[in-house]
């Protein structure tokens, strides 16, 4: 059963999904934060489940009728409790940028200090920055990394001990190495601060054992469901022991301030899926599938390294691979990115440390092994790509960026139109078309 009922009720965006299942199948998806989940999960998430609402927790709703949601959730929580070995989890945050506005206000107040990575060197919008509601609403310092693109910790200690922050975030979401959780712990308990883990990207690789766990160091932890952790959409808060130990009250404050603080109802067929996703993570076979995302970013990291490309940091321990395009120029990312797109590879074009250009036009690329590593594909395979995708950033690395608004605009018009025309690209293409046709996804999917 696979969307015949779209098909009849609304074939316009039948026909989009089907254009999606193409794309998704007959390309080589390398966003390092998107993945393929189960069937199983899925089809959770197209359940009954949609149908239902739960404003409150399992025993404490305000409905009627949610004795298999209040079993469904639970079941989640537990799950993650065990996966994660931390006491309380909320399974009810509608993805990560909610589950993270969520924490400060379980423990902070408006105007305080907080502190986290610099989206522009790694971090994300909601540990602080300018236009996020969280660097305006709290006084926001924030951290970056040093010349050689790993973690500052020097000076985010520097920073931390001047101005004594109330939150500190360490995770990312562009930083190819292990995250420092022992040394930022330090640094908050030196100041009397929370410190929450945002595990976003390396929740799989942390339950599959290739990246060491925060549970240890951090008082909270969050992440979102849907990156490594091949979950749908969706985001946890946890509690640790040392989260507890700080603030006996924090479960209870983290709960309020989901709901009924920021969210209403639960969406309890994403909390079906995480469940699922939780229980698959569970496996010895997920393991060897975290153990292989690594293995794969460093094959492919070796390969664009071998062809002269640079990277941030100059390789990988996770995930990820940051290229560094600055040696061709400032503002090359969204060049290659569409010339990417072109060839069936899907990629983002990213900020890179220190970068010289608009984060809107970066100087960098931003790839990743999870999807693929689901799709099956190992060490060969990433050879394969790392050749394909330095091939087009040679092909592309000369094209600047002008200085004006609407002439980047035209510029980048006129360059996808070269790209539909370009022979080398059409003939790449096709090569990326039987490279992914060799490892089927979703077979049982008859569209
Ligand atoms: N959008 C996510 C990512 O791509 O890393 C972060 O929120």
């Amino acid at each position: 059963m696979w969307y015949e009922e779209i098909g009849s009720s609304d074939p316009e965006i039948f026909g989009l999904i089907k254009d999606e299942v193409s794309r998704q199948r007959e390309g080589l998806e390398m966003i390092p934060s998107e993945n393929f989940t189960s069937p199983a999960v899925m089809q959770a998430v197209g359940s009954v489940l949609t149908n239902k609402y739960s404003e409150g927790y399992p025993g404490k709703r305000y409905y009627g009728g949610n004795q298999y949601a209040d079993a469904v959730e639970r079941t989640a929580i537990e799950r993650a409790k065990t996966l994660f070995g931390v006491p309380h989890v909320n399974v009810q945050p509608y993805s990560g940028s909610p589950a993270n506005m969520e924490v400060y206000l379980a423990v902070c107040k408006p105007g305080d200090v907080i502190c986290g990575q610099s989206l522009s060197e790694g971090g994300h919008l909601t540990h602080g920055f300018k236009t996020s509601m969280t660097g305006q609403i709290f006084k926001s310092v924030q951290y970056g990394v040093r010349e050689d693109g790993y973690m500052d910790i020097e000076g985010a200690r520097r920073l931390i001990l001047e101005s004594r922050p109330k939150l500190i975030w360490v995770g990312s979401t562009a930083y190819t190495r292990e995250f420092p959780f022992k040394e930022f712990a330090v640094m908050a308990d030196e100041v009397g601060a929370y410190l929450a883990a945002d595990i976003s990207h390396i929740s799989g690789l942390v339950v599959g054992g290739v990246h060491e766990s925060p549970v240890n160091y951090a008082h909270i932890v969050t992440t979102t469901t849907h990156k490594t952790l091949r979950g749908p959409r969706g985001a946890m808060i946890m509690v640790t022991e040392k989260g507890i130990r700080k603030d006996p009250e924090l479960p209870e404050k983290i709960d309020k301030t989901v709901f009924p603080g920021m969210q209403g109802g639960p969406h309890d067929h994403v909390t079906a899926g995480i469940a699922i996703a939780l229980l698959e993570a569970s496996r010895p076979q997920f393991k060897e599938y975290a153990s292989q995302i690594v293995r794969n970013a460093r094959a492919l990291a070796n390969g664009l390294s071998a062809r002269g490309i640079k990277l941030v940091t100059g390789g990988t321990d996770n995930h990820m691979v940051l290229v560094d395009l600055t040696p061709f120029g400032p503002g090359r990312g969204v060049f290659v990115q569409e010339a990417l797109d072109a060839v069936n590879i899907t990629t983002n074009k990213n900020t890179v440390p220190k970068d010289p250009a608009p984060p809107f036009y970066p100087s960098g690329l931003r790839l990743g092994t999870p999807a693929l590593t689901t799709r099956g594909m190992k060490e060969p395979e990433m050879e394969a790509i790392a050749g394909m995708i330095a091939e087009v950033i040679m092909k592309v690395k000369d094209n600047e960026l002008p200085q004006e608004r609407e002439q980047r605009i035209a510029q980048i018009r006129k360059f996808r139109e070269s790209l539909r025309a370009d022979a080398s690209l059409q003939q790449m293409r096709r090569r990326v078309v039987e490279l992914s046709s060799r490892f089927p996804l979703y077979p049982s999917m008859r569209i």
